[in-house]
């Protein structure tokens, strides 16, 4: 990628997008078009087919989409299916259209078998049933990979697909009922604190496993595959460890500082047992993560400080 190549990164406030332009930013590409979803919004094929005609970007990071934790994707299936299928039709078919040089899609490990066999190797996408509570957005997702794939067969069109792990960092969704875990933990543990609450409640059994990212380290796993990477077969980043919902309650309960008890909501749905990629794909391309789960949630606790607080 040229310095002053023309850069679209989709859904450039969202948190794997602003991490991305973080990162872009700081390596010195200045050419970085954005656009608010005011500006231009990316269900219109329209509105999106324009913006490509007349900006013509070379690379292409599709971080936008309509994204939540369990009980967003729970309740709002029908938009968590559309917006995306939409937006990824009308960004890849532009991409296309317009000539980019290549294009980055960033999908979700909610995309394998709710029981694949762990890790899960990328190989074992379509082998098995997905998992309820988020099958609308695993259809929408795996489409997307699928539509980069048959871009590629017939028109050599340089799509590559990176499928990420849950994420969370700075600039993330801290809504109680529709964020991701982390970030909900991190609030209510927060609020706990100053309220002086004798107790939290954890949804769910405490029992699930998951495995975490810090979005910078996934930001910097993005522009290492938009360099180095031109093949069909979709990579998964993760760190490679994961933790059951219990442990991260208590890692962030020390992070917060909140002394009082947990109590766990079995109302609440678990969701899959575990998803734990295999990184072995990315590992052999080079790249390999470094944030810590105890120092990202540090560092994700203090800009909740600064900024949300
Ligand atoms: O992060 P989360 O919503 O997403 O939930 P998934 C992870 C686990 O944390 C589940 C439990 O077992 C939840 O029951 N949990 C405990 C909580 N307390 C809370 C809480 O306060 N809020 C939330 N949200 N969970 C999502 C998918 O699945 O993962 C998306 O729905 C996407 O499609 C994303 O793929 C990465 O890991 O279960």
């Amino acid at each position: 990628m040229n310095q002053t190549a023309p850069i679209f990164v989709a859904g450039h406030r969202g948190l794997v997008g602003s991490a991305i332009l973080r990162a872009l930013r700081s390596e010195g590409f200045t050419n970085l078009l954005l656009r608010t979803r005011e500006e231009l919004d990316l269900t219109s094929q329209a509105a999106v087919d324009d913006f490509f005609r007349r900006e013509r970007p070379q690379y292409v990071f599709l971080a936008a989409a309509r994204v939540g934790g369990i009980l967003a994707n729970n309740n709002y299936p029908a938009e968590f299916i559309h917006d995306n299928l939409a937006i990824q039709l009308n960004v890849i078919g532009a991409a296309h259209r317009h000539q980019a040089a290549k294009l980055l899609f960033l999908g979700s490990s909610c995309i394998y078998p709710k029981f694949a066999p762990q890790p899960i190797r990328e190989e074992y996408l379509l082998t098995g049933l997905l998992e309820p509570t988020n099958e609308p957005y695993a259809i929408a997702k795996i489409a997307g990979l699928k539509t980069i794939e048959a871009y590629r067969r017939q028109y050599g069109f340089n799509g590559i697909c990176l499928m990420p792990t849950n994420l969370y960092g700075p600039g993330d969704n801290f809504d109680l009922n529709h964020s991701h875990v982390l970030p909900a933990l991190i609030r209510r543990f927060h609020e706990a604190k100053l309220a002086a609450a004798p107790s939290v409640t954890v949804w769910g059994t405490g029992s699930p496993r998951r495995e975490f990212l810090h979005v910078d380290d996934l930001a910097a796993a993005s522009l290492f595959l938009m360099r180095n990477y031109d093949s069909p077969e979709i990579v998964n980043v993760g760190c490679g460890q994961d933790v059951t919902i219990r442990e991260l309650a208590g890692m962030v309960k020390t992070a917060t500082g909140y002394l009082g008890e947990l109590v766990f909501d079995s109302s609440k749905p678990d969701g899959t047992p575990r998803k734990l990629l295999d990184v072995s794909r990315m590992a052999a391309l080079g790249w390999s993560p470094r944030i810590p789960l105890t120092e990202g949630i540090r560092s994700t606790y203090e800009w909740f400080l600064a900024n949300r607080a």
